[in-house]
């Protein structure tokens, strides 16, 4: 079976995970948000590509979700010394290697996704990672501090500003010239199921959306679409999906969510089973919709989750 997965961070690997363990043969392509990228110390950093890399990989931080195991941080810390920032990004000696490599491929030429695909050949994920574009694109909040109006990068206003204030708008930078990486649409029109995990709505699959060709491509692909509510209980179960739903006028609730991707785009949607009461709404709206446990407490808990989403998947076929 060829799936294809639109990928964020931390909500994206974690059921990735789960799919490998529910399906070990089945063909996974995911297709990666890069929106999340920002140039460091001359670095180029990819944290989504680089979490599915590390978590598939068994490299990642697990408690904190991102950053490899076993860190350290002397680099940052003489970069700090040399007054040299910014201090608010927490890059590891270990994830610092990453970024090198990854930078001085780009530097020679090789496309993102040629390197995407060097850097796993040393992590061996398991799956098919690709960036959704090799263009840079870069996702900026619009934010209101002390009065003025400006546009912050993605990192900043979650990292440095902790999601504290409004979002106002939320501008994938360079989306509209982007094209997708080889591979991506290709991989969507060979897909027998296409997943959106419980990723950002916004800035994680909505910036992949943005990406001109690959909603269309998800469309007209003729396959079962199936994603998971990252909104369980009104509320994200981590992160600013709150804030950055908001912004683009999305309540935070997992039928609101669905109803956002709409009938054109989604077939089935899977609600937590605390959000049940909402089931009827999303059917409503013309997306079949079950409600499961939604919760990635561990290994196991996001292979149900995969095979729910499967097997929806084959109801809606
Ligand atoms: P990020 O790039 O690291 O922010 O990761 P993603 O975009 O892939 O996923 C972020 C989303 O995952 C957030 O909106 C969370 O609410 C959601 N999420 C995280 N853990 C869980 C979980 O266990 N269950 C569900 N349903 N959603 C989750
Ligand atoms: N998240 C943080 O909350 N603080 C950090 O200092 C931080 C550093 C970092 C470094 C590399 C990387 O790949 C990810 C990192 N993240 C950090 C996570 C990441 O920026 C965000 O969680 C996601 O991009 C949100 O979608
Ligand atoms: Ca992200």
């Amino acid at each position: 079976m060829r799936i294809v997965v639109l990928a964020g961070g931390i909500g994206g690997a974690r059921f990735l995970r789960g799919l490998k363990q529910a399906v070990p043969d089945a063909d996974i392509t995911v297709i990666g948000n890069t929106g999340d990228d920002i140039h460091l110390f001359g670095l180029k950093v990819c944290p989504d590509l680089d979490t599915v890399m590390y978590t598939l990989g068994g490299g990642i931080n697990e408690e904190q979700g991102w950053g490899r195991a076993d860190e350290t941080f002397h680099l940052k810390e003489e970069l700090a010394a040399y007054g040299v920032g910014p201090e608010w990004f927490g890059l590891g000696d270990r994830d610092f290697a990453t970024h090198i490599v990854r930078t001085q491929m780009i530097g020679a030429g090789y496309p993102l996704s040629a390197v995407t695909e060097a850097l796993c050949d040393r992590w061996q994920p398991g799956v098919k990672l690709i960036p959704m574009s090799d263009d840079r694109v870069e996702t900026h909040v619009a934010v209101e501090v002390d009065g003025e109006r400006k546009a912050v990068h993605f990192q900043e206003y979650w990292v440095r500003l902790r999601a504290s204030v409004p979002a106002e708008a939320i501008v994938p930078v360079g989306a509209e010239q982007a094209k997708p990486a080889p591979g991506v649409l290709e991989a969507i029109a060979a897909a027998d199921v296409i997943l959106f995990p419980p990723s950002n709505p916004v800035v994680s699959v909505g910036t992949i959306l943005a990406v001109p060709g690959i909603r269309e491509a998800i469309a007209e692909a003729g396959v079962p679409v199936v994603g998971l509510s990252p909104i369980v209980g009104d509320a994200p179960v981590r992160g600013m999906a709150d804030k950055v739903l908001a912004a683009v006028g999305v309540e935070s609730t997992a039928a609101a969510v669905a109803e956002h991707y709409g009938s054109g785009l989604l077939d089935g949607w899977l609600v937590d089973t605390v959000d049940a009461a909402s089931v009827e709404r999303v059917e409503a709206a013309g997306i079949r919709c079950r409600a499961v446990p939604l919760m990635m407490t561990d290994l196991d808990a996001s292979a149900q989750m995969a095979r729910e989403a499967l097997a929806l998947a084959e109801e809606v076929r």
